[in-house]
């Protein structure tokens, strides 16, 4: 595998490891998936020389509360500010996005006059366009100022700002009580978590409801999805720590459903004082029964992961002996995490497609493999691809079947490593 010569990992200022979500101390690391860098860090070259930060990347278990989260917290400004991610450049994502308008409009704002949505961490506001299609007033709060600018050209408005309790009031002020709050891919995302609640609970009525969406635990572990393991993702939901959780802030979980999307995703609905559903109390009896309580199932998680390592080096090393041309498709932040803990770079993939503008031309972080248009692709195949972004393989793979047919193959690393050739097309 490549050896980049690792600067010293980046001390971080955090001494004393609490829960993200209870605070309490007792908990467990059982899985060191670092060091390496924020995951969405993609490099200009004229930069690559000039060295950056490398952390440790550890994933622990709260022995109070069950939650799962990463160490260390890196500062959202860090990671947020100037982000790479687009919503909208995956069509899977965004009908799924889509299909998410269609539930909570005909649930909570169907016979709502002037309905007001608010989407926390709205990216290019893809999902709240959905909102506006259906006559729905929208405010969307996005951190990232290129991204924000992005969502404004789209038409919708958004506030440039971490959400907290500040902001919350401006809406109040600007916009009125919200309908609706809701949050995908972002509140597992938050270190100021409490902060966003307090905020939050500012903008509930006893009509109103906070719905997000984020991975579920459960299929991260069951799916082996190591990789959707980053610093981004501070925590990993589950029902059973969120529960205790919410109460705390005077509200409560009432319903959830989990949803395929992005390796397996939990859907929250959380009202003040609400009756818990059928299916959300399931969830949570689900999630004893299987052990997502109890440390062993994160301890032979662990093991998992070494192995999937081991046989994904195994594979490259022997393709790369036999001379085949290898690359990555998909500059997905959790390809950022397996190939930084896999030490898979340029020695062996020699570039990774991408079809973000923001993110063709630069270096992928840590292993500093370049990242290619769809079309530099297309003009000369490698012989084998690396699904990066496996969670979208079938919308990949259609997309690809020209290099399939050619003879080329996808390596998809989750849940276990396999080599797909032009029958995959077959199957879906
Ligand atoms: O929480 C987050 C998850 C949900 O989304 C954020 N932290 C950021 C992001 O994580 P990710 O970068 O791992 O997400 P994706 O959406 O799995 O990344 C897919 C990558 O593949 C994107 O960079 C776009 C690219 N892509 C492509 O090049 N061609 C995607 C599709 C569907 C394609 O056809």
């Amino acid at each position: 595998m490549t050896n980049h010569i690792r600067p010293e990992t980046h001390k971080h200022m955090e001494k004393k490891h609490v829960c993200t979500l209870c605070k309490s101390n007792q908990i467990q690391v059982f899985l060191s998936l670092g060091p390496t860098p924020p995951a969405n860090n993609f490099l200009e070259e004229r930069h690559i020389d000039r060295g950056e930060k490398f952390y440790p990347l550890d994933v622990y278990f709260c022995l109070d509360c069950s939650h799962v989260g990463v160490l260390p917290r890196i500062d959202s400004e860090e990671l947020f500010s100037d982000y790479v991610y687009l919503t909208s450049r995956s069509e899977t994502m965004l009908s799924h996005l889509e299909s998410l308008s269609d539930t909570i409009f005909d649930r909570y704002l169907d016979d709502e006059e002037e309905a007001l949505v608010v989407d926390i961490g709205s990216n290019d506001g893809s999902l709240l366009q959905f909102f506006q299609e259906k006559g729905v007033n929208v405010v969307g709060v996005e951190p990232a100022e290129n991204i924000a600018r992005e969502a404004r050209k789209n038409g919708v408005p958004t506030i440039n700002d971490f959400f907290d309790e500040e902001t919350a009031k401006l809406i109040l002020e600007e916009y009125g009580l919200p309908d609706v709050v809701m949050a995908t891919n972002v509140f597992a995302h938050i270190p100021e978590l409490d902060e966003v609640t307090k905020g939050i609970e500012l903008l509930l009525d006893e009509g109103g409801a906070f719905i997000f969406e984020n991975a579920y635990l459960p299929d991260l572990i069951e799916n082996k999805e190591f990789d959707t393991i980053y610093h981004e993702h501070l925590y990993y939901h589950s029902l059973t720590p969120l529960k205790s959780y919410f109460q705390r802030f005077g509200l409560g979980i009432a319903d959830a459903e989990r949803v395929p999307i992005h390796g397996g995703s939990i859907r929250v609905f959380v009202e003040k004082d609400p009756q818990i559903s059928d299916r959300a109390k399931e969830l949570i009896e689900f999630e004893e029964e299987r052990g997502f309580t109890e440390l062993q199932k994160y301890r032979d998680f662990a093991e998992e992961v070494k192995g999937i390592r081991q046989d994904l080096n195994s594979l490259i090393e022997e393709l790369k002996r036999n001379n085949s041309r290898i690359a990555g498709y998909g500059a997905a932040a959790k390809g950022n995490t397996l190939l930084n803990y896999c030490r898979i770079g340029p020695e062996e993939l020699d570039y990774v497609v991408d079809n973000t503008p923001l993110k063709q031309g630069k270096f992928t972080p840590g292993m500093h493999i370049p990242v290619k248009t769809p079309r530099h692709f297309r003009n000369d195949y490698p012989d084998y691809v690396l699904l990066l972004a496996w969670n979208f393989a079938r919308e990949i793979i259609a997309k690809e079947k020209e290099f399939l047919e050619q003879g080329g193959k996808f390596i998809i690393p989750v849940p276990e490593v396999k080599v797909v050739g032009k029958e995959f097309l077959e199957k879906t």
